[in-house]
C-alpha cells in the first residue's frame, strides 16, 4: 500500500515532550533513526505546569514539530485517589505546550491521549466516533476529561488558526522504562512486580487487583511510538486516531502470562476489595489499518521484553 507523505521529518528540530516517560522515552528512541534533530526539556529546565516557562522554552528552541507524551499518568488507583493532580497537572500541561506551539510557528504537533477518554460502557470495540456519547469511566474521569479537554483544544487550534495539530488515541500501554510503583503502576508493570517477587520469596501466590475479568488491550510502547511517528508523517485531519492492537485479554489471562513469562507457578489471588474499573476497552484500529499500520509485537513477546529490561535496571536480584 502507497501511504501518502504528508509531513517530512527530515530536517527539522522535533521536540518530543515527556522523553523521560516510557512513550516519550520510546518515540525519542524511534526518531532516531530519523533524519532530524531531537529536542528534550529536562524537568529542572522547564515545569511544563508553567506557562511562563513553556513559553520562554520554545521561543529559545523553536522546535519545527512537537509529540506531547507529556502527561501525569498512573494506574486505577492513582487516577482514583489523586483526582486533581491528574485533571490540573494535564489540562496546564496540554494547554501551555498547544498555544505555546501556535505562538512559536509549531508546524505540526501530535497529542496523545488514552482510551479512557470514551464512555465506560461503550459498545466494542470501540470506534472513534463515540466519544461523548455516555458516561466516563468514575475512577478515571479526571484524567478522562483532562484528555477530552486536550482533543478540543487541538480541534479548536485547528479551526480558528490552521494548526496541523493532531490527535492519537493509545491504549493501554506498557513498554522499556515503565513506573514499577505499586501504588501508581499500571496493571502490566504491576504483575511483573508481584510476580517476580512472589518467585523469588517462592510465595504461594501472587495478589491481582479486582475479579480479573475485566479486559483490556495492551500495546507494547515502541509499537505506539512507532505508530505516532507514523501518523505525524502520513496523517493530517481533525479527527482522532485510536492506536492499539485490536485485540483484548482478560487481566486473569494477563496475569497467566506474566506468570508464564517468569516462569512463576503458585496461584492468583484475587482482591475483590480493589477496584475493576471499566469493563471492557477494546479499540476499533480500523481507521490507523487502513492508512497502513498495525502493531508488530505480540502480547507475550512485549512481556518478555519488559521483563528483560525490568531485571537489567529495576530489581534487586
Ligand atoms: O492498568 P490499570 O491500572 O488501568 O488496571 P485501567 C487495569 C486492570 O487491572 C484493573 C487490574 O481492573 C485493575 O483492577 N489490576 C490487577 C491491577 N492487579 C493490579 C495491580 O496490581 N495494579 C494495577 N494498577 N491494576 C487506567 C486509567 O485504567 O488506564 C488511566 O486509570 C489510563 O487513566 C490507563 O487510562 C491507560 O485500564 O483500569
Amino acid at each position: 500500500m502507497t501511504v501518502p507523505h504528508v509531513y517530512s521529518l527530515s530536517g527539522k528540530r522535533v521536540w518530543v515532550a515527556g522523553h523521560r516517560g516510557m512513550v516519550g522515552s520510546a518515540i525519542v528512541d524511534r526518531l532516531r533513526s530519523e533524519d532530524c534533530e531531537i529536542l528534550t526539556a529536562g524537568r529542572d529546565e522547564v515545569d511544563l505546569r508553567r506557562q511562563a516557562e513553556v513559553e520562554a522554552w520554545m521561543a529559545k528552541t523553536r522546535p519545527h514539530a512537537v509529540f506531547v507524551a507529556a502527561a501525569r499518568v498512573g494506574g486505577i488507583m492513582a487516577n482514583n485517589t489523586r483526582p486533581a493532580e491528574f485533571i490540573y497537572d494535564n489540562l496546564a500541561i496540554e494547554a501551555n505546550i498547544v498555544d505555546a506551539s501556535w505562538r512559536n510557528g509549531v508546524e505540526k504537533l501530535l497529542f496523545l491521549g488514552s482510551s479512557c477518554i470514551y464512555p465506560r460502557l461503550a459498545p466494542q470495540p470501540m470506534t472513534e466516533d463515540v466519544l461523548l456519547t455516555g458516561p466516563l469511566e468514575p475512577t478515571n474521569q479526571w484524567y478522562a476529561v483532562a484528555k477530552i479537554a486536550g482533543i478540543k483544544l487541538c480541534q479548536a487550534y485547528r479551526r480558528q488558526y490552521g494548526c496541523d495539530f493532531i490527535l492519537a488515541m493509545p491504549t493501554n500501554l506498557y513498554g522499556y522504562r515503565d513506573n514499577y510503583d505499586l501504588t501508581s503502576s499500571h496493571v502490566a508493570p504491576a504483575m511483573i512486580a508481584k510476580v517476580h517477587a512472589a518467585k523469588l520469596a517462592g510465595a504461594p501466590s501472587v495478589e491481582v487487583w479486582g475479579s480479573g475479568a475485566p479486559k483490556r488491550e495492551f500495546l507494547f510502547a515502541a509499537d505506539a511510538a512507532d505508530a505516532m511517528v507514523f501518523l505525524m508523517r502520513h496523517y493530517s485531519g481533525e479527527e482522532h486516531v485510536n492506536v492499539g492492537t485490536g485485540t483484548e485479554v482478560t487481566i486473569r489471562e494477563l496475569a497467566e502470562t506474566v506468570c508464564r513469562v517468569i516462569g512463576y507457578q503458585g496461584r492468583l489471588a484475587f482482591d475483590s476489595s480493589k477496584p475493576d474499573g471499566a469493563p471492557r476497552k477494546l479499540l476499533d484500529v480500523g481507521r490507523l489499518a487502513d492508512m497502513g499500520w498495525v502493531a508488530q509485537t505480540g502480547l507475550e513477546e512485549g512481556l518478555r521484553l519488559a521483563y528483560d529490561w525490568y531485571l537489567a535496571h529495576e530489581t534487586p536480584r
